[in-house]
């Protein structure tokens, strides 16, 4: 790592500095980087470690985990036991709340241990997503309420990509900063400053294979987009899918664009693929953060009050104005219906 770079601690001090604060966060985050550091280590070892492959054992979700799904949990209970940092945690691999230090932490971490877990055996990207909220006043963290916040309360949000290089982006509610691990030394060092998402963007990510049961105004902005300079749009397209969210919204923020997993018909049953508190608020949070736009097509997902803690929503985040148009398209289409 080059010297002259300011590596993640560095920052958390300087930024504690500047908010006046007490260093709650730094240790709360430090928490983060160093379980991020260890399941970095374990995916990247993969078939060495014996990593790859699947456990007995199904989810919440009714989904068979994987043996790093299973292991990436197994790092982010560990060291926020050990550390005492965090009053109660919530994650996609457990069913329930897990309460850690009810009695000094007032701060509550949800997270997805590793998300995209489809592309671990084929050595394709895939990442940890964490969320931290305050616990509200009066409020015991054991209960549900206290985990029920809309995404805007949160304090800190980021995910760690393990790609080609790991990384750890996040946002304090200040901007978002990349950090670029440094295998060799363990250390976090800031390689991509002040990320921005440009509001324009001509590529769009949705897994295509369930076309057939989009709703009329992701099929519109689809098509729209598919029929390129000579349609309604008059420009080009490109269209990626790596079904690894962090990857998705990584590229995003790396040279803009537009991911889609909305709700459709086949799972509205569910209220839509991916899971509120864990998975779309953090990266909603980063997008708004980097000036893009979340939303489920008919509100900003921030906004959202949480109903359970494994809720299930349709998501529409990137670039603003397309997400704009986006928002747009189901407003008509809701008005000419109701
Ligand atoms: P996971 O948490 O079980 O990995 O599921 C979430 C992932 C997202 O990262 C990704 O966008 C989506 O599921 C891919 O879904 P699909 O398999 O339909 O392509
Ligand atoms: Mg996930």
């Amino acid at each position: 790592m080059p010297y002259r770079r300011v590596t993640l601690s560095q920052f958390m001090m300087e930024e504690q500095h500047r908010c006046g604060g007490s260093g709650v966060l730094t240790s709360l985050l430090t928490d983060i980087s160093v379980i991020c550091k260890m399941i970095s280590h374990e995916v990247n070892c993969g078939a060495l470690l014996g990593n790859l492959g699947m456990e007995e054992t199904k989810n919440i979700h009714g989904e068979k985990q994987k043996k790093l799904d299973v292991l990436s949990n197994k790092i982010f209970m560990h060291i926020v036991t050990k550390s005492k940092n965090y009053a109660a945690l919530a994650s996609e691999e457990l069913e329930n709340i897990h309460v850690i230090n009810d009695s000094v932490s007032q701060y509550l971490l949800l997270f997805d241990p590793l998300d995209g877990s489809s592309n671990i055996d084929i050595n394709n990207a895939v990442g940890s997503i964490f969320s931290i909220l305050r616990l509200p006043n009066d409020t015991n963290c054991s209960t549900l309420v206290a985990f029920l916040q809309p995404g805007i309360n949160q304090v800190a949000a980021g995910y760690a990509i393990y790609g080609s290089s790991t990384m750890l982006v996040l946002t304090t509610g200040n901007g978002v900063n990349g950090f670029t691990l440094d295998q060799n030394i363990g250390i976090f060092g800031l390689t991509h400053p002040n990320m921005q998402i440009s509001k324009d963007a001509n590529e769009f990510a949705i897994n295509a294979s369930r076309s057939r049961f989009w709703e009329p105004p992701i099929k519109r902005y689809i098509d729209e987009a598919l029929s390129g300079i000579d349609g309604p749009r008059s420009k080009d397209f490109n269209m990626r899918w790596v079904a690894s969210m962090v990857a998705e919204v990584h590229r995003i923020l790396c040279r803009s664009g537009i991911f889609m997993y909305p709700v459709d018909t086949k799972n509205i049953y569910h209220g839509g693929k991916l899971r509120l508190m864990y998975e779309v608020n953090p990266m909603a949070f980063i997008v708004e953060q980097a000036g893009g736009l979340a939303i489920t097509g008919y509100e900003r997902i921030l906004d959202l009050k949480p109903k359970s803690l494994h809720q299930r929503i349709g998501v529409i985040l990137g670039s603003k104005n397309e997400v704009e148009i986006l928002y747009r398209y189901h407003k008509e289409y809701d008005r000419m219906h109701n």
